[in-house]
Formats: structure tokens, C-alpha cells, sequence
């Protein structure tokens, strides 16, 4: 029985599925993403469309200005906002989306 422990203790398999964020035109699709916890999310970029994450704790896109697709696992629960540092802003305005976690 010892694997029927494990297994209940263990956490869910990561799913082989990745949720795309993609760009289109100058907006994101989809603009807002609902995912489960330790989902894997991939957001498009360029060097026409630099991703750059909005400074919530425990965002995982933040580090840096990114000119090539982004993928991260959603590890934390919450609200974790990007933009397009060329077609939006930090403040939601423009070429931006938002990835709900819980
Ligand atoms: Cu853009």
C-alpha cells in the first residue's frame, strides 16, 4: 500500500498540456487566463512585442524584459499581470493580460 500513500501525498502530475498566451495584432489572446496552481503558461514575445512582467510578489515572468517566448510554471496562487513594453504599460493600459491563479 505503500504507493497508494505516496500517491495521495504526491502532488498532481504537471500536466503535459501548456495554456499559450499569443499575440495578436497588438493585443494578447486571451487578454485574461484562468489556470490551476503549477499550470504551465507560455507567453508569445519578440522584439517587436519585448514581455514584460507587472511587479506583484512571486510573479513569474518578472526578472527582465523578454524578446522570445516565455513559458514558467504558476507555482503561487493570485493575479500575475505582463504587458508589452512596446504596446502597453504597467499600469494595464494597452498590449497587456493578466494570468489568474488558484
Ligand atoms: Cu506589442
Amino acid at each position: 500500500m505503500e504507493g497508494h500513500r505516496s500517491a495521495k501525498i504526491a502532488q498532481a502530475p504537471a500536466h503535459r498540456s501548456i495554456h499559450e498566451i499569443k499575440v495578436e495584432g497588438t493585443t494578447y489572446g486571451p487578454k485574461c487566463l484562468k489556470v490551476k496552481i503549477n499550470a504551465r503558461v507560455s507567453i508569445q514575445a519578440s522584439q517587436r512585442h519585448p514581455l514584460k512582467a507587472m511587479d506583484e510578489v512571486n510573479n513569474p515572468f518578472a526578472g527582465a524584459v523578454f524578446t522570445s517566448p516565455q513559458e514558467r510554471t504558476m507555482s503561487d496562487p493570485g493575479v500575475f499581470g505582463y504587458y508589452c513594453d512596446a504596446h502597453g504599460d504597467a499600469e494595464g493600459d494597452g498590449m497587456s493580460g493578466a494570468i489568474l491563479v488558484e
